[in-house]
């Protein structure tokens, strides 16, 4: 299986089973048709089954109708403060957009051209497996925003309960998929659940499958994390998870908000810091402090706990970048707008600057040719140089839109009325 990153390694296994080809939330009062499979291939594995999800034709989205823009605009100089401080807590949150104070929770990133992408590094060329060939994420190009607002936190389990209260609604992960959408599927498998990393016991060879530590556990969803014996009791200040692209599109849309484009979030997570490798700097343990949420030790059979957290930390407990963001790196990937496709940055970088890109029209992944997938950015508590360094914020995840695991969640953004 060649693919990107670990966090989508979990979307890519597709033996989630909690995709209903419809469901309904109880407001705002909408249904996604979920198209018919393509090509349905009802596959045992670890008492699972391998499902090809959505097809090309998944419901349209905001960027399906999307025109990219570029402009012929000379290569701009001095891009987004490159001097500033490349220790994220030293610099200055922007508080104030043009109309006046932030909604609550939210920051005012002002509107600029930067430079998008991951830069190459030393090492790069050392791939171990196929999660480190980060070749989607260049080259560099630049990139023209328009301010927004964005939130300073990924959606909590707090944020997200208050939603479900008010609104009834039913995640992906707890609906169980209907017989009839799955031709072939052993009943037994058709049961409301999500995927949950399941480390083995023993060591694993990182160029193999990621099944290796990833398992699909009935039960599991937003407010059972780890599965029905587990609870966000006490876990109501970290990211929601379990939570797929249509029902963070349905969160957003009830706060009267929406989900970035990748050039939204790249611009955000980067803090006013130009080209830097990490959204603090160049250094990912500068003066060897932990910055971010990821991986440490010897993955995935043991983790040391470096950073004191084994899953997901509850937000603002490692440093903001530069505009008061937190975990833009790690903790856990966020879902945004665009469709993924591998060579986007690439058609992008034949403009001098492009204006509010959209993401392409229609995705295409060749690791799974007829799967659509949506963009994810950040990384999560589960990336480790050994294996994916995704943390970086020109790196770039992709997912099945239906499919959520417990390291990945989202924010949203705004844009001036
Ligand atoms: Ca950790």
């Amino acid at each position: 299986m060649k693919d990107v990153c670990l966090s989508n390694r979990q979307q890519d296994f597709h033996y989630h089973t909690g995709l209903p080809h419809s469901y309904t939330t109880n407001a705002p009062k909408k249904q996604f048709k979920m198209p018919k499979h393509h090509s349905l291939q009802p596959i045992l594995f670890l008492h699972l089954f391998l499902l090809g999800l959505l097809g090309c034709d998944s419901p349209k989205s905001t960027s399906d109708s999307a025109q990219n823009s570029s402009t012929n605009t000379p290569k701009q100089q001095g891009l987004s403060n490159s001097s500033s401080a490349t220790v994220a807590e030293s610099a200055k949150p922007s508080t104030n957009g043009p109309k006046g104070p932030a909604p609550e929770g939210m920051v005012w990133i002002p509107g600029e051209i930067f430079w998008m992408g991951a830069p190459k590094r030393k090492g790069d060329s050392e791939i171990a497996n196929d999660m480190r060939d980060m070749s989607d994420s260049r080259p560099l190009h630049q990139v023209e925003l328009e301010g927004f607002w964005i939130d300073e936190t990924e959606v909590t389990n707090e944020q997200f309960q208050k939603f479900v209260d008010e609104t009834g609604y039913v995640t992906i992960a707890e609906i169980a998929p209907k017989a009839e959408d799955y031709p072939g599927a052993p009943p037994e498998n058709l049961v409301a659940g999500s995927v949950v990393f399941t480390p083995p016991a023993g060591a694993v060879d990182l160029r193999g499958s990621s099944y290796q530590w990833w398992a699909y556990v009935p039960g599991a969803n937003w407010k059972h994390p780890e599965g029905p014996d587990s609870t966000i009791e006490g876990r109501e200040k970290h990211p929601v998870v379990h939570v797929g692209w249509f029902d963070a599109v349905e969160y957003a849309t009830w706060a009267k908000k929406r989900l970035p484009t990748e050039a939204e979030w790249e611009l955000a997570a980067r803090g006013g810091l130009d080209r830097k490798g990490y959204v603090w700097g160049d250094e990912f343990r500068p003066n060897n402090k932990i910055m971010a949420n990821t991986f440490q030790g010897s993955f995935p059979t043991k983790n040391s706990l470096e950073d004191g957290f084994a899953t997901t930390s509850p937000v603002k407990t490692f440093p903001p970048n530069g505009y008061g963001l937190y975990d833009v790196a790690g903790n856990v990937w966020e879902w945004a707008n665009d469709w993924y496709r591998p060579e986007y940055f690439e058609t992008l970088a034949r403009n001098d600057v492009t204006k509010n890109p959209m993401g392409p029209s229609n995705s295409f992944d060749p690791a799974e040719p007829g799967q659509a997938k949506r963009v994810m950015k950040g990384g999560s508590f589960l990336c480790t140089d050994q294996y994916c360094s995704r943390y970086m914020p020109g790196g770039r995840g992709k997912g099945d839109p239906v499919t959520g695991t417990n390291h990945l969640g989202f924010r949203t953004v705004k844009s001036p009325e």
